[in-house]
């Protein structure tokens, strides 16, 4: 990197866009070419001056060796990785007169866009649907995070948004439930330290010790997917102890009184073998929770990537209900926060050239779907994922990718595993080379970002690459006109009934790129159609919330056969396969390894260290063990995703995961499988 004189240096104010909670406000040392310098926005309202480790030196990631800067096609085997530059010209072209005729032959179904949150800010994340209901391609059904929890929040309280991520330290009574908080939710973590100096206890709830157990006076080991047992266990021995806030759930819960009635079977004693805690922690557990003045849930997503996820969200998103933990500031649930609704999104995903009649595909199945001879994808355009890696099913993933009659098309800033695979190759930019809004899902806190430098070689955002997409499609509508930049500002001035509540200050700030915090809805004005929390839903399948076993639980068989459930977690120094190109995290976050306990490591002739063999009928993938007392019996935990490449064996943890949907929200059943373990 050239150096530069200080006097040309000056500081930007931008904010992370990635697929974390946190949206963290930041301050960019640039001189408008280069950036050199990141660390974190102190006039920020939430995140208030610090950063993880993994943005402290975004630098190294924008300007590193490695950033894909012009377009390229494939000259090698698909996955090789071998590639020749081209112009954006010849990239246009060649992917156009593919489509054209793919179009004309099969239809635009046998096209299907791939993305998720590689850029979680709201043009870049979201523009493509638009793009692609003009293509008339099929439809991509974006699910492999947290729809399971989305569907079970939907079910009890609509879109209550819950706390402000600030009023953590007003609760006197924490429970996290599975979320390594430390690792995924920075600044929530951060405030539950505050909450604890206060006073406050604290609990988390996983499925092993996380890197967060240290945050917690107690964590508790669940048994994978077993935690709606747990809930309502804990809402037996509420009703037992009488510790059920009555008055409050007349009010807000009507026909509450089913729910109540199914309660007394689930009793710790029950729920003990079911979640392999005992059941005295349970009773203790659910006597502090109900005494607490305002006791308050934090929900990851973890505990939700399960065959059971929507209905086990169900069954803890209760216990506030119960205990009418609303009342009180700090009391409630924190989770289900969207701030997409201050802008208008019709504009990006344009629901008014959506056609009905056209399929929709499962992300979390497209190993499926490229395997699908009767109505097959011919074509594939990923941008802000690479399911190469993240998908489940990796063996079928990487099995249609390596197609010869797919036509793949990737935007992407590094040679990612999807990348590898591609056609044509396509350079994305960086979150400093374009604008954009970013709308946390951790807390309601929004800001404009614009551009710090411009884009670096020939790379393009993600609306300007669609742009010329669909020029060279030949599509005639003004809107194709729009530069980024152009884009954001109409968004911007766009009027907004959450936004028009700010006044003129904040409004003012806010389009100064400053990060400002959207109106708080009040705790309890919940946001169902009848204002009231279901409890009680007649009309759905599962009118109560009730106990459902995963199918990891069914297949382990409690701990009676050799099958282990496997959970995948994220880990600290990466972003699912983001920050990978940085070698100073992954040497940090060492090799890919899979923690199982003492007793079942020793159980099978494994010792600390050893290489193994995990394996189940999707496939086998080899790994080091790491032999932990940190993990309970039965469970054996992967964490981080790595690059394929990197892995003793032909696949990745992903390779194990089954393509089986969630109980609700057909989502990812990402840590709901079963595994064999044996020294390799
Ligand atoms: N450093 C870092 N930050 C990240 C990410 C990352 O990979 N690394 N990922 C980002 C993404 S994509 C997301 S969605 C967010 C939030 O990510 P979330 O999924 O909401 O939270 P995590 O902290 O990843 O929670 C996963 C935890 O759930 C636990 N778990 C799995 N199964 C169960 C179960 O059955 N019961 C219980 N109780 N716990 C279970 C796992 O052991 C793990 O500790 O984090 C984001 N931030
Ligand atoms: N084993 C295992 N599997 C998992 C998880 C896990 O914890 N363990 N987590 C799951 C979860 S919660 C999620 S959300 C998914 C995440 O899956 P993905 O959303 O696919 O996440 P990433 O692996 O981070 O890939 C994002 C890609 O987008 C690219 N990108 C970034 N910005 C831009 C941009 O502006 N334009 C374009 N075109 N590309 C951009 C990045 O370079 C990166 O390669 O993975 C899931 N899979
Ligand atoms: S990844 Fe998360 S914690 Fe790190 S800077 Fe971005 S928003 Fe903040
Ligand atoms: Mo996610």
């Amino acid at each position: 990197m050239a150096q530069k004189t200080s006097e040309k240096k000056y500081w930007a104010r931008s904010a992370c866009p990635y697929d974390c909670p946190d949206a963290c406000g930041l301050l960019i040392e640039t001189d408008g070419k280069e950036i050199f310098c990141v660390k974190g926005d102190d006039r920020h309202p939430v995140t208030r001056g610090f950063i993880c480790q993994k943005m402290a030196h975004y630098e190294q990631t924008v300007h590193h060796k490695d950033r894909i800067l012009y377009p390229m096609k494939r000259t090698g085997r698909k996955g090789e990785g071998a590639f020749v530059r081209i112009s954006w010209d010849e990239a246009v072209d060649e992917i156009c007169t593919r489509w054209k005729a793919l179009i004309r032959d099969y239809g635009g179904e046998c096209i299907l866009p791939y993305s998720y949150a590689g850029a979680e800010s709201l043009i870049q994340n979201k523009c493509g649907e638009g793009f692609f209901n003009r293509l008339g391609a099929s439809k991509l059904i974006r699910s492999i995070c947290s729809k399971a929890k989305g569907a079970g929040f939907a079910q009890a309280y609509g879109d209550t948004p819950g706390i402000f991520v600030n009023d953590i330290p007003e609760s006197d009574f924490i429970l996290i439930w599975g979320c390594n908080i430390k690792a995924t939710w920075l600044h929530a973590s951060a405030k539950v330290v505050e909450a604890r100096k206060k006073g406050s206890h604290v609990v988390i709830v996983d499925t092993y010790e996380t890197p967060s157990a240290p945050l917690a006076h107690e964590t508790f080991c669940v048994r994978p997917g077993s935690d709606g047992a747990l809930a309502l266990s804990m809402a037996c021995v509420l009703k037992a102890a009488g510790l059920i806030d009555r008055d409050f759930l007349k009010e807000y819960a009507p026909g509450f009184e089913h729910f109540l009635d199914t309660l007394d079977d689930y009793t710790p004693e029950w729920a003990g073998p079911v979640t392999g805690i005992a059941p005295e922690r349970i009773r203790a557990l659910a006597l502090a929770y109900g005494r607490a003045k305002a006791p308050l849930i934090i929900f990851g997503s973890g505990y939700s990537r399960h065959t059971n996820g929507a209905i086990n969200t169900r069954c803890i998103s209760a216990l506030p209900a119960l205990t009418g933990a609303f009342k009180k500031k700090g009391g409630g649930y924190l989770g289900n926060i969207n701030s997409k609704g201050a802008f208008n999104t019709d504009r990006l995903t344009r629901p008014d050239w959506d056609d009905p009649r056209i399929r929709s595909i499962n992300m979390n199945q497209l190993g499926q779907a490229l395997a699908n001879r009767q109505s097959p994808v011919y074509s594939l355009y990923v941008y802000n994922s690479n399911p190469a890696n993240v998908a489940p099913g990796q063996r079928q993933v990487l099995e249609g990718l390596s197609r010869e009659d797919l036509f793949t098309v990737v935007h992407e800033r590094f040679m990612t595993d999807t990348a590898r695979y591609a056609d044509i190759l396509l350079p994305a930019d960086t979150s400093v080379e374009h604008g954009d809004l970013i709308t946390p899902y951790g807390s309601l806190c929004i800001q404009a970002i614009f551009p710090v430098i411009r884009p670096l070689g020939e790379c393009r955002s993600n609306w300007d690459t669609f742009c010329l997409l669909a020029k060279g499609m030949g599509f005639k509508e003004d809107i194709w006109d729009l530069s980024n930049e152009d884009l954001l500002e109409e968004m911007i001035r766009e009027p907004n009934p959450w936004r028009q509540q700010w006044d003129e200050e904040s409004r003012e700030a806010f389009a100064h790129g400053m990060g400002v915090v959207l109106p708080l809805p009040d705790p309890l004005d919940f946001k169902t159609e009848n204002k009231k929390i279901r409890l009680y839903t007649p009309d759905l399948s599962e009118p109560v919330p009730a106990y459902r076993p995963n199918k990891s639980m069914r297949a382990t068989c409690l701990g009676k056969n050799d099958w282990l459930a496997l959970v995948v977690a994220p880990a600290m120094e990466t972003l699912n396969t983001t920050f990978t190109e940085r070698e100073a995290l992954c040497l940090r976050r060492g090799e890919a390894a899979l923690k199982m306990n003492l007793k079942d490591a020793a159980d099978r002739g494994i010792k600390d260290g050893d290489p193994i063999t995990v394996y189940n009928d999707l496939a086998s993938v080899s790994l080091k063990a790491k032999v932990s007392e940190k993990v309970p019996e039965g469970t054996v935990v992967a964490e981080g995703i790595y690059p394929t490449a990197s892995m003793p064996g032909l696949f990745g943890i992903n390779a194990l995961l089954s393509q089986d949907l969630s109980d609700s929200g057909e989502a990812a059943t990402l840590s709901d499988n079963a595994v064999k373990v044996v020294p390799y």
